[in-house]
């Protein structure tokens, strides 16, 4: 559970490092195999993020951004006035500055990023652009509960700030937890600006994550080398190949790294057997309908406040009240 209010802020607080090993030997034991997606997000791996952003099949980065250039300033007077911004998943903060501007007197953004030293590089702009607003970096996995540093401000409000469809990331149930803390963390008068991928044509959907580049295969197959070389994992990475699939019934995009002929992993002691065929899941990225979003909000105790789409209707920014 997240820790709010936590008076003393210490980077030390929130352990990244440590989990990636356990994380790995517990997830290669499940059957089917599966890596949680946070792994992806190295140095190396942020920056194919950045990239798999800019990709002409990857609509949800444009999508997202045209609704925010569109509604920001709407967005903005639902925030009001002396707002403390929170931006779990941070990445390169690319999207923040748009709301920043349309803000009345902001106080501060926090972003929480995995990934300390790709937020830190990106921050430098946006204090730049920025000068009157306190930018406060976490460098913390936000599923594992984070603390955020009390802001010396009277009035302040929290508000969350989550975009990018990284909810998509979690399975509804988990997804509508993780909202429920985000609500405990801004408290009551507290918002919750969500970003969220719609349920649209698979053949789109398959698109966007079979890129032509090959961009989105690297950024899978990074995974196995971090396991090399933070784990010390004896694999073949070249025996393994990307694959995305649409899976209709759970309404998600599964990310495999299918592995090609018979081989092993060994890592940290253990030894996993793949067939020809065999799989690991690396991703689950959940698309909503509008039904399930108002679902998804309702259980997280959050009320829907407005909400904002492209005109094709394939991405949703909702505004959510806590
Ligand atoms: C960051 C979780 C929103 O699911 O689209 C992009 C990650 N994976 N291409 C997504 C991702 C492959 C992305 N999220």
């Amino acid at each position: 559970t997240l820790q709010v209010d936590h008076p003393a802020y210490d980077h030390s607080s929130n352990d990244v490092a440590g989990e990636f090993m356990a994380d790995v030997l517990t997830g290669l034991a499940q059957s089917p195999p599966v890596i949680p997606p946070k792994y992806f997000y190295d140095d190396a791996g942020s920056r194919l993020f950045d990239r798999i952003c800019e990709l002409p099949e990857y609509y949800p980065t444009r999508t997202e951004m045209q609704i925010l250039e569109q509604y920001a300033g709407a967005i903005g007077e639902r925030l009001g006035e002396g707002v403390v911004l929170v931006e779990p998943g941070s990445g390169s903060s690319a999207k923040v500055s748009l709301l920043l501007r349309n803000l009345r007197r902001p106080v501060a953004y926090v972003p929480v990023e995995i990934s300390g030293d790709h937020m830190l590089s990106s921050l430098t702009p946006l204090r730049q652009q920025f000068p009157a607003i306190d930018i406060i970096p976490v460098c913390a996995d936000f599923t594992a509960g984070f603390t955020i540093p009390d802001v010396d401000a009277p009035a302040a409000r929290r508000a969350v700030f989550f975009p990018g469809s990284t909810i998509g990331n979690f399975p509804p149930d988990q997804a509508a937890a993780l909202l429920a803390q985000f609500r405990a963390l801004v408290g009551a008068g507290g918002a919750v600006v969500l970003g969220v991928d719609l349920r649209k044509d698979p053949a789109v959907l398959e698109a966007a994550y079979n890129d032509a580049a090959g961009v989105t295969a690297a950024f899978n197959r990074n995974l196995l080398t971090r396991m090399q070389q933070e784990l010390g994992a004896v694999l073949d990475a070249d025996g393994f190949v990307h694959r995305a699939v649409w899976n209709a019934p759970e309404s998600r995009i599964e990310m495999h790294l299918v592995s090609r002929h018979a081989q092993t992993i060994e890592v940290g002691g253990s030894t996993f057997r793949y067939e020809a065929d065999d799989f690991i899941i690396t991703e689950f990225s959940y698309k909503y309908t509008r039904a399930g979003l108002d679902a998804l909000a309702a259980e997280a105790g959050l009320r829907v406040g407005a909400s904002w789409e492209d005109a094709r209707g394939w991405f949703s920014i909702q505004y959510l009240e806590a």
